[in-house]
């Protein structure tokens, strides 16, 4: 087979390899919406996916799965701790967010970063066609562009980051953040979900590297502008992110989705207002928030907590980094305290899911709630929003999204809620539970309007026409 003219590099690999006690591997699909979305790309156009498998200290020779090359990419525990753990997870995702928890700046982090960094851009020279078009996913491998550049100048490199691009002010704070502003300038086209994080991109790269840079057009819908480094130009621009929305519109139509949806309402006990969250286990989510003001309509009467019952699915998420080991004790001592203030025998009022489900269970989930709450402090897109619209196909329900998500600027239509106002958040979800009918449906109707047209397959096109233009 000849080299792939087209290549996505991101931390993890499409496929998990899962080790069994008895020491047997198999490889299982992980279908996150990424992959759904570039897989007719890189299928139609011989391509590859580079990647860690997701277990340390493992090497594992580069294969092929239908059509598409996986390339493994090794990392030892000790770079797990350090690249991943330690400067993405500890460093990066709290200054990008706000740094709604301190980011930690670890100077053997940053070293594990470079070299990590390193070697996915060999990985990546490795792989690719003469010519071919490289796309580098999130803030994990923001060093590759330029260092990818530096290997292979032949090639064309986009470069998108799925989580914020913080203020200046903050990002300013990282002891490394001109090396960061570099390695991004190594792509031909860098990608932000909002307008504003491409606009705080160029002024760093205008005043923080010295470099010519510009506003203006990209392409039709993703404005923002340019940066001359050398005699390239690098274009900057917002490419909000979406879902399979026709996919999984189809999924909560589906026959067993609808008997799942009817059986979850009655086992909990038909309540007359089912409210939801679902998140990854993440201080960034704000599910303490929503708990909070849950707790204090309780206990002020104005919520009956024999008429609404709360269902938070908290996906387990980086469980050895600390600031998740304590918000995780956070969030379940509130849990058992709303549930031992205001709960019945059989009767909680939150049901709390600490654990995965699968597809079709979290599509029942979403068209069995009448509330999907949805609070983050800080979050680049938000496809969880996105998701429970598509799966309201009757036009009921209603959506409490906060300001800070970057859903917010499309789905306008929602009830918009500032996170750090208490009284808002509790304000906001008593009207949510209290909906006319007739205002949801034209409230959902609008949502279902701009989500089932801006999908996830819109979002790559317009990437990729950008970059090709
Ligand atoms: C980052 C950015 C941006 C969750 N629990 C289960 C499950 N999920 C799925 C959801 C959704 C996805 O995980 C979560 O996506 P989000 O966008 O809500 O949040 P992050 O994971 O933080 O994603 C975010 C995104 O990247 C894309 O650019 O929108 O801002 O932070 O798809 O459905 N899926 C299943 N079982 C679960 O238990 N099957």
């Amino acid at each position: 087979m000849s080299d792939p003219d087209f290549v996505v590099v991101a931390n993890r690999l499409p496929v998990d390899l899962d080790r069994s006690p008895d020491g047997g591997q198999r490889w299982t699909q992980s279908p996150g919406g990424l992959v759904s979305a570039l897989e007719p790309f890189l299928r139609s156009r011989k391509g590859a996916w580079v990647g860690w498998p997701g277990v340390p200290d493992i090497e594992v020779e580069e294969f092929t799965d239908d059509g598409l090359v996986l390339h493994p990419v090794s990392l030892s525990a000790a770079e797990v701790r350090d690249y991943y753990e330690g400067f993405s997870n500890a460093t990066l995702w709290p200054l990008y967010h706000d740094v709604v928890q301190p980011p930690v700046f670890e100077r053997r982090w940053w070293d594990a970063y470079v070299r990590v960094n390193q070697r996915f851009a060999e990985a990546s020279a490795k792989v690719a066609a003469q010519g071919a078009t490289v796309w580098v996913q999130d803030y994990q491998l923001q060093l590759v562009p330029s260092m990818l550049r530096e290997l292979r100048p032949d090639l064309r490199i986009g470069f998108f980051l799925h989580i914020p691009f913080p203020p200046v002010e903050l990002f300013m704070q990282l002891p490394w953040r001109a090396e960061i502003v570099r390695g991004l300038l190594g792509a031909d086209l860098v990608g932000f979900h909002r307008p504003g994080g491409a606009q705080n991109f160029l002024w760093l790269a205008g005043q923080l590297i010295g470099l010519e840079s510009s506003r203006g057009s990209v392409g039709v819908r993703s404005r923002s502008g340019i940066v001359r480094v050398g005699d390239r130009t690098v274009r900057v621009g917002a490419f909000p992110i979406s879902i399979d929305s026709a996919g999984l519109d189809s999924l909560a139509r589906s026959a067993e989705v609808t008997k799942r949806a009817a059986e979850v309402r009655a086992s909990l006990g038909d309540p007359k207002t089912m409210l939801l969250g679902v998140d990854r286990l993440d201080y960034t989510k704000g599910i303490d928030l929503r708990l909070k003001a849950l707790h204090e309509l309780l206990r002020e009467g104005t919520v009956d907590p024999a008429e609404v019952t709360f269902v938070q699915l908290a996906t387990p998420s980086r469980e050895r980094v600390e600031h998740y080991q304590r918000m995780r004790g956070d969030i379940e001592r509130l849990v058992s305290r709303i549930n031992g203030e205001f709960a019945r025998v059989g009767h909680p009022v939150v049901h709390y899911l600490h654990q995965s489900v699968g597809r079709p269970e979290l599509a029942a989930f979403y068209r069995a709630a009448d509330v999907m709450v949805v609070t983050p402090l800080r979050d680049g897109m938000n496809l969880v929003c996105k998701e429970y619209v598509a799966c309201k196909h009757d036009q009921t329900g209603a959506l409490v999204l906060s300001e800070f998500a970057g859903a917010a600027a499309e789905l306008t239509s929602a009830f918009l809620v500032n996170p750090h106002d208490l009284d808002g958040v509790k304000r906001t979800l008593h009207a949510a539970i209290n909906l006319d009918p007739a205002e949801g449906r034209r409230r959902m109707r609008a949502l279902r309007r701009q989500v089932l047209t801006h999908d996830v397959d819109r979002w790559a096109r317009s990437f990729l026409d950008a970059l090709d233009g």
